[in-house]
C-alpha cells in the first residue's frame, strides 16, 4: 500500500490492479486534500506500466459524499474537481469506480467520470447540489445526460433527490450491482475488466440524444413551481448544453457554476445545509440519554395524534389518553388517517400500518396506564391550570425517572415542573403541527430539567427524525416568541394601511411558505385569540393594540376550520374576507388612521426587521444559545425561505449598521414596539456579523 502525499488516498497494487482507497472520514468529502491525491494517484498510475486497470473505492461507510461544503466561498484551491474528473476520465488505463453508501454530488461526478460503475445493493446517489444553491459543476450536467438520458438528468439534477442502486441501474449510471465489501468488489471488478467481462468506455465519448421538449418541460414546471430559486434555472440551462461537444458543453457548466456560486441564495443555503447539523452541538451532548421505548400521549387532538403518529413511524409504543371513550375514538380516527396518509406517500407499509395499530398503539381514558410509560408527552389544552392538572396527576402515577413533558408553545415549563415532586425530570417538548410531518421540535430546557432529559430530547428528535433546538423558558420560546412580534409587525401594517393579502403576498414573493394571515387562519384565529385573553391583564399600556383580530374571533371565524378567517376558504379557493376588509375599515376610523399605502419592500423591510428585533433579544437573554439555533427553528418550524438562510443569517445580509437606522426610524412612529437591541447596536459599531457567534 502507497500513500499519496496526501494520504486520504492510497494505492495498493496487486499485479495488473491498483486499487485507490479514498479515505476521508466521516464522509469521504472531496475536500482539496483528496482531489490533490487522487490526481497524483492518477499521475503514478499512468506512468506505472505493470498497472493495467485501476479501481477506486472508498473507505469507511461511504464512497464520496460529495465536494467538500466547508470549503465553498473560501478561494478555490487546485486542482478543482472538475479538472480531477476530467484527469480520471483522461485515463488511457481504464478506470472503474466501485460505490457503496452514498455517491452524491461531486462523489457521484467523480464516478461518472470514471469508465465503468459498480454499485453495492444499499447505494444512494444523487445531485444535491441544487439544494445548496449551485449546480453539478464537475462535469455532472454534461455526463449525466450521456449515460441517462437528458430527461432523467434534468430530474436528478433539479430536484436533488436521492435514488437506490437499483434504480440508479435502471438509468445506466451504474453498470452492476455486487455484493461484498468494497475492496474485494474492487478487485474482482478489475479483474473481469482484464478478462473482458466488464466493458469500459469513457462517459465523454458517448453521445446525448437532444430532447428539446424534456428542456422546455423542466423550464416551464421550475417557472411555475420554484420562480424564486436560481439555481434549477442554471441546472437546466447546463443539461441543455450537453448536446453540444464536451468541451463546450463543461465551458457552459462552469460559467453557469460560477453564476451559482456568486449568488446569496448560495451562501444561504448552504448556512441552513450546517444549521441543521449545528443544533446538535449542546451542552448535553454527551449525557447518555434515558431509555425511551413507551411514550404516553395526553390529548388526541390535532396536535396529540400528530405526536402520536410520529413516535409510532418511529417504531414507539404510545398509549393515548383522552378524557373519554368518545373523544379517544376520536383520536385514534385521526392517527389512522395519519398513517394512511404515510401508507399513501409510500412511507410505510400497508401490512406495517395494520401491525403498528394492533400491537404498538392504544387508548385510555384512565392516566393510570402511564405507569409504566418511559415519557409521557402532555398536548392538552393550553391553560395553566389545566397542564398542572395534568402534572400533578401524573407525578402521582408515573414510574421514578419517567419523563413527564410538555408540549406547551407558550406556557411556563418551571411553573408546571413546580406542581411536581421531580422538577428535574420535567421538559419542554414542543412540536409543531401537523407534529408527524413538520421538522421542528423545540426542546425547552427549565431551571431544573436535569441534563440527561435534554439529550433524551435531542435522541428522541433524531429517532423521529426531527431537527431539535435546544431552547430556554420564556413566552414563546425561540419561534412563538418571535412569531408574536411579527404577528405585532403584520398587524400594525394592516391597521395603518396594507391589506392582510397585500402582506401575504409580499413574504410569500420573498419566500415565505405561507403568509401571517393564512398562517393564523391555518393555526385557526381562536388560539391567538385566547392568548390574547390571557396576557391582558399584564398588556402595558404603551404598547399598542391592533383590534382587528378580536373583531374577527367574535364573529365566530376561526379561520380555515370554520371556513371564514381573514380569509374566505370557497369551493372556487381562497379569497379576502370582504367582511374583513369591512373590520378594517372601521378600525381605522376609530383609531383616526388615514390609511396609507406601503410597497412590497417596505412591508417585508419590516417584518424582516421585527423578525430580527426580536431574535436578537432572545440570544441577549438566553433562550437561544446561537443565531444558528435561531436559524434552524425559523427554517424548519416557520416556513423561512431557506434560501435566505434564516432571521439570523438574513441579519448579517442586511447588516447591523442598516437594521438599527431602519428600527431607529420606525422607533419615530412607536417607540414602544421599536426598540435597537444592544447587541445590534453593538455589532453595527464594531463591524460583527451574528455568523461570528455560532462558534
Ligand atoms: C458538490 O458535491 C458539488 C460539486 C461541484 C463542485 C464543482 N462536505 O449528515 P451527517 C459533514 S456539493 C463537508 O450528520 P449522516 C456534516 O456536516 C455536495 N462536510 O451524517 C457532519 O459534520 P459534523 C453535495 C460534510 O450519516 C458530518 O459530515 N453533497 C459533507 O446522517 C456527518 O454528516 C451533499 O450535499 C460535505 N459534502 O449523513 C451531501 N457531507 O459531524 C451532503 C457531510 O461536524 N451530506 N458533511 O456536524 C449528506 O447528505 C449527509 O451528510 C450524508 C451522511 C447522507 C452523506
Amino acid at each position: 500500500m502507497t500513500d499519496t502525499s496526501a494520504s486520504l488516498v492510497s494505492i495498493e497494487t496487486s499485479g495488473p490492479i491498483a486499487l485507490i482507497k479514498l479515505n476521508n472520514p466521516p464522509v469521504n468529502a472531496a475536500s482539496h486534500a483528496l482531489r490533490a491525491g487522487l490526481v497524483e494517484a492518477m499521475d503514478t498510475l499512468a506512468s506505472t506500466s505493470d498497472v493495467k486497470v485501476v479501481a477506486i473505492y472508498g473507505a469507511g461507510t461511504t464512497f464520496i459524499a460529495g465536494a467538500d461544503i466547508k470549503e465553498f466561498g473560501m478561494p478555490p484551491k487546485d486542482p478543482w474537481l472538475p479538472e480531477v474528473c476530467n484527469r480520471i476520465e483522461a485515463m488511457e488505463k481504464p478506470v472503474i469506480a466501485v460505490l457503496h453508501g452514498n455517491a452524491l454530488g461531486g462523489g457521484l461526478e467523480v464516478a461518472m467520470a470514471a469508465h465503468a460503475r459498480i454499485a453495492l445493493p444499499g447505494l444512494t446517489i444523487g445531485f444535491p447540489e441544487v439544494t445548496l444553491g449551485i449546480l453539478p459543476g464537475a462535469g455532472g450536467t454534461q455526463r449525466a445526460p450521456r449515460l441517462a438520458g437528458i430527461s432523467a438528468a434534468l430530474d436528478l439534477i433539479t430536484t436533488g433527490k436521492r435514488i437506490g442502486a437499483q434504480e440508479a441501474l435502471a438509468l445506466d449510471l451504474v453498470d452492476r450491482i455486487e455484493t461484498g465489501d468494497p475492496r474485494d468488489i474492487a478487485m474482482v471488478a478489475a479483474q473481469d475488466v482484464l478478462d473482458g467481462q466488464l466493458a469500459t468506455r469513457r462517459t465523454g465519448e458517448r453521445a446525448v440524444e437532444p430532447d428539446p421538449a424534456a428542456i422546455e418541460a423542466a423550464k416551464a414546471q421550475l417557472q411555475k413551481t420554484q420562480p424564486n430559486l436560481f439555481a434549477p434555472h442554471k441546472c437546466v440551462e447546463a443539461v441543455a448544453a450537453s448536446t453540444k461537444p464536451l468541451a463546450e458543453g463543461l465551458a457552459t457548466e462552469r460559467a453557469l457554476f460560477e453564476d451559482c456560486m456568486n449568488s446569496p441564495q448560495r451562501a444561504g443555503l448552504i448556512h441552513a445545509f450546517f444549521a441543521e447539523r449545528a443544533v446538535t452541538k449542546i451542552p448535553e451532548a454527551k449525557e447518555t440519554p434515558r431509555k425511551v421505548e413507551t411514550i404516553g400521549v395526553i390529548g388526541g387532538g390535532t396536535m396529540g395524534s400528530g405526536i402520536a403518529t410520529s413516535c409510532l413511524l418511529a417504531g414507539v409504543t404510545v398509549i393515548m389518553a383522552e378524557r373519554d371513550e368518545e373523544a379517544a375514538a376520536r383520536g385514534r380516527s385521526i392517527v389512522e388517517k395519519n398513517l394512511e396518509g404515510a401508507v399513501k406517500r409510500g412511507k410505510l407499509a400497508a401490512d406495517k400500518r395494520d401491525a403498528i395499530l394492533s400491537n404498538a398503539y392504544s387508548t385510555t381514558t384512565d392516566y393510570r396506564a402511564f405507569a409504566d410509560a418511559d415519557l409521557v408527552i402532555e398536548a392538552v389544552f393550553e391553560d395553566m391550570d389545566v397542564k398542572k392538572d395534568v402534572f400533578s396527576k401524573l407525578d402521582g402515577i408515573c414510574k421514578p425517572g419517567a419523563i413527564l413533558a410538555t408540549n406547551t408553545s407558550y406556557l411556563d415549563v418551571n411553573e408546571i415542573a413546580a406542581v411536581t415532586k421531580r422538577p428535574q425530570d420535567v421538559i419542554g417538548l414542543h412540536f409543531f403541527s401537523p407534529a408527524h410531518i413538520m421538522r421542528l421540535l423545540e426542546v425547552v430546557v427549565a431551571d431544573k430539567t436535569a441534563p440527561d432529559l435534554v439529550a433524551t430530547g435531542f435522541a428522541l428528535a433524531k429517532r423521529l427524525k426531527k431537527i431539535a433546538v435546544r431552547a430556554g423558558v420564556c413566552d414563546g420560546f425561540i419561534g412563538n416568541r418571535i412569531l408574536n412580534t411579527y404577528k405585532a409587525a403584520a398587524d400594525y401594517l394592516m391597521m395603518d394601511g396594507a391589506s392582510p393579502e397585500e402582506i401575504d403576498n409580499a413574504l410569500t414573493n420573498y419566500g415565505f411558505a405561507m403568509g401571517p394571515f393564512a398562517v393564523s387562519d391555518l393555526a385557526g384565529l381562536d388560539i391567538g385569540w385566547a392568548a390574547r385573553k390571557r396576557l391582558a391583564p399584564t398588556r402595558p399600556a404603551e404598547e399598542r393594540y391592533v383590534p382587528i383580530p378580536d373583531r374577527i374571533c367574535e364573529q365566530g371565524w376561526f379561520g380555515r376550520k370554520t371556513g371564514r378567517g381573514f380569509f374566505v376558504y370557497g369551493e372556487d379557493g381562497v379569497t379576502p374576507n370582504p367582511d374583513v376588509l369591512k373590520i378594517i375599515d372601521e378600525e381605522r376610523e376609530k383609531a383616526g388612521i388615514a390609511p396609507r399605502s406601503f410597497s412590497e419592500k417596505e412591508i417585508t423591510d419590516r417584518i424582516m426587521t421585527a423578525i430580527i428585533m426580536e431574535a436578537t433579544t432572545i440570544l441577549e437573554d438566553g433562550i437561544a444559545l446561537r443565531p444558528i439555533d435561531i436559524d434552524a427553528v425559523y427554517l424548519f418550524g416557520y416556513g423561512f425561505p431557506r434560501f435566505r438562510g434564516g432571521p439570523m443569517h438574513t441579519a448579517d445580509a442586511i447588516g447591523a449598521g442598516e437594521l438599527v437606522r431602519r428600527i431607529e426610524a420606525y422607533s419615530q412612529e412607536d417607540a414602544y414596539f421599536w426598540k435597537v437591541p444592544a447587541l445590534l447596536s453593538e455589532l453595527a459599531e464594531t463591524g460583527g456579523t451574528f455568523a461570528d457567534r455560532n462558534g
